[in-house]
């Protein structure tokens, strides 16, 4: 029996994921990876026998073959050409492709108003780009923040991957390829909408949504430089009655 290889760097998606197979009893064997660089599983996953670090550039042939299929469930690095080119790999990812592909889809949706949501798709060697298997919107409120986004999609990734892990792993599905290529967002982007221009003209609204696509609790994104240099983070706090 071949094998199913899921790389993940994302606690959630590792723990839901591995919840629902168990309940499933999914009859497949499941192996799990994380991207060698990823410093914090590394630590917290030291010495772990069923869930190792990887770099897929490194790997040849006789490791791809033991494999039928490879899930990307938010993982850090890239799948390299010999790999999406010859196997089935399948990219679960926090956005509605081909709107905002690339980093941190929903910011960059709160900013833009393009479509979120969850897309499940084939990989090719472009980034978020494959045939689409899947396909699910989620809702921006006037009131959310990235975080509150986020954790909406991130639950309904888990609900889409209990309906359908069947079928994927099946590969009985039909896909739909990209009648455009949409636009991408890197992490260099993120860092620039963070650095906060003090001199922006704009309306109101367009400066609320830039502070409510870069708050998420846990992390200081958005700041601005004082007239002594001091780095000055800004989040914002929405109350809806
Ligand atoms: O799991 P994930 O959503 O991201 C992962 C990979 O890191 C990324 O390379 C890949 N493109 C994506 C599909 O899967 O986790 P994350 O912790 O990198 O980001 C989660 C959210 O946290 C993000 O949408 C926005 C927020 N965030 C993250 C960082 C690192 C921030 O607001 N600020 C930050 O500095």
């Amino acid at each position: 029996m071949k094998k199913i290889c899921v790389i993940t760097d994302n606690q959630y998606i590792y723990t839901e994921f591995k919840n629902l197979i168990q309940e499933k009893c999914m009859k497949e064997k499941f192996e799990f990876y994380y991207t060698e660089s990823n410093r914090k599983f590394c630590e917290d996953y030291k010495n772990r026998i069923d869930f190792r670090p990887i770099q897929l550039n490194n790997k040849n042939k006789e490791f791809f073959e033991q494999y039928n299929l490879f899930f990307s469930l938010h993982c850090k690095q890239i799948f390299p050409e010999k790999l999406v080119n010859n196997y089935r790999c399948i990219n679960i990812h926090p956005g509605f492709n081909p709107h905002n592909r690339g980093w941190y889809p929903q910011v960059f949706s709160i900013i833009n108003q393009k479509p979120i949501g969850v897309t499940i798709h084939e990989m090719d060697t472009e980034l978020d780009h494959g045939p689409i298997i899947f396909q699910k919107e989620v809702e921006i409120f006037s009131y959310d923040t990235s975080y509150d986004v986020y954790q909406r999609i991130i639950k309904m990734e888990i609900n889409m991957l209990k309906e359908n892990l069947n079928t994927l792993i099946l590969g009985t599905y039909k896909t739909i390829s990209l009648k455009e290529e949409g636009n991408v967002n890197y992490k260099y982007d993120f860092d620039k909408i963070c650095k906060l221009d003090m001199e922006r003209k704009g309306t109101l609204k367009e400066h609320i949504d830039l502070l409510r696509a870069t708050t998420f609790d846990g992390y200081r994104n958005a700041y601005f430089l004082d007239k002594d240099n001091n780095k000055i983070y800004v989040s914002i706090t929405l109350d809806k009655v």
